[in-house]
């Protein structure tokens, strides 16, 4: 599956490009390379940037970024070198230090490296891009400079946010006309649904839900919800770690991609996970978008449609109150009663209470309302790539 790749703006190609590598270690899932990923890619095609990518799990990758070579120690895509990174010594197959070094989520730069970015004649721009948080401590800690405790090297924090005064959160320039031009296509639209199902896009009247979820037993009682709903709802769920209680409450024996199935008022399609970039096609094809960890929450607030989080789950509840901040910032101007029942879902989507659809849909309008206005509200931060970028002019005069 394709769509209009929303970073296809062309390369600003400066006389003089700003080298930049970004290290990425995969702890778990696809949020880390995800988040690398497209930052890489908005350096390269926006700024003109010569960009590498170290990345441990060339796997993890290979699920984003379809073209990618599993075997290979060192390949270029987009204009991107991607170099097999095998911690903790190795640091790509020559030893060059960029004028800009992202350690991404504070994976522990190769110590080698760590000393020849001491020994270069210019000390290069160290950031630690960290995980996403809408707390508002954030905001005091963004951009504060760390000695290092051996080198004369300084390594600032880049913290992305949802608030004034954060890195904001990464949006690529051509995004939202993307969106739009798929919107005003009902040809588009039509070919996506084709594309991606098989099938023809459902009647005006059904609810269009996307599902990409960690396991969570709240599943079982929403299916339920579905299947008695008075209006049909149509479920596009990427395949996945949610793809087994599918297959249970549908009893199947599986529901990976290309299975349909339908219960009641309930139709379930099970999707190919897509590249990249296609998986914007997916949340404006929904009406509502149940999205997960970090770049597809950011994902969707983008597309602007009513969505719930699961945030990624950590130790003590420690998400616990950045799922709350990140409720405070999204629902500032809903009224109240619809207020209640979004923290009533996604508190109950992350484990506190049962999910209640029915109120939930009846707040639709004014969920829909809320989330055309936060996009903009967002914007406002600036896109990721923009604030380092900018912040980075400053540091290299
Ligand atoms: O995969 P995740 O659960 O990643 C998580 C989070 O980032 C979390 O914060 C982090 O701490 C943990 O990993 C280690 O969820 P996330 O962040 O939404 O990343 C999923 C990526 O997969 C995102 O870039 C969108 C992409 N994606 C596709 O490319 N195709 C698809 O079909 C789907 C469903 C997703």
């Amino acid at each position: 599956m394709s769509s209009t790749p929303p970073d296809s703006v062309s390369p600003a190609a400066p006389a003089d490009p700003i080298a930049c590598d970004i290290f990425c270690a995969v702890i778990d899932n696809f949020g880390d390379i995800g988040v690398c990923w497209r930052l890489a890619r908005q350096l390269a095609s926006e700024s003109g940037w010569q960009v590498r990518v170290f990345v441990d799990d060339l796997h993890a990758f290979r699920k984003l970024c379809p073209a990618l070579a599993t075997d290979r120690a060192r390949q270029t895509l987009d204009g991107i070198v991607i170099e097999h990174w095998h911690e903790p010594a190795h640091a790509g197959e020559t030893l060059e230090v960029a004028d800009v070094v992202i350690e991404a989520f504070a994976c522990e730069l190769p110590p080698v490296y760590v000393a020849a970015m001491a020994e270069r004649a210019r000390a290069p721009l160290w950031l630690n891009l960290e995980y996403l948080s809408a707390e508002d401590w954030v905001a005091d800690f963004h951009l504060r400079p760390s000695p290092h405790p051996r080198y004369a090297l300084s390594k600032t924090f880049f913290f992305p946010g949802l608030g004034p005064g954060t890195g904001g959160v990464l949006k690529e320039r051509g995004l939202d006309a993307a969106r739009a031009a798929f919107e005003a296509s009902p040809a588009a639209r039509a070919d996506w649904w084709q594309r991606t199902t098989g099938h023809a896009p459902p009647p005006a009247d059904a609810t269009v839900v996307s599902l990409f979820a960690y396991e969570n037993p709240a599943v079982d009682s929403l299916l339920e919800q579905w299947r008695d709903s008075a209006s049909p709802i149509v479920l596009l769920a990427p395949e996945g770690r949610i793809s087994g209680a599918l297959a249970r409450f549908f009893g199947m024996q599986s529901f990976t991609a290309g299975a349909h199935a339908t219960r009641g008022n309930l139709t379930a399609h099970a999707l190919a996970f897509t590249e990249q970039p296609g998986y914007d096609a997916l949340l404006w094809a929904s009406d509502i978008n149940f999205v997960r960890g970090e770049d597809s929450f950011v994902r969707a607030q983008w597309a602007a449609k009513p969505f719930v989080w699961h945030i990624y789950p950590q130790a003590d509840d420690a998400h616990l109150p950045k799922l709350d901040a990140a409720l405070a910032h999204y629902t500032r101007t809903l009224p109240a009663a619809a207020r209640g029942a979004l923290e009533r879902f996604w508190h109950a989507w992350n484990g506190t209470g049962q999910p209640d659809w029915a109120e939930f849909q009846h707040h639709y309008p004014a969920l829909q309302r809320r989330a055309a206005a936060w996009a903009i509200e967002l914007a406002q931060v600036g896109d990721l790539a923009g604030n380092l970028t900018s912040f980075v002019k400053t540091q290299l005069k």
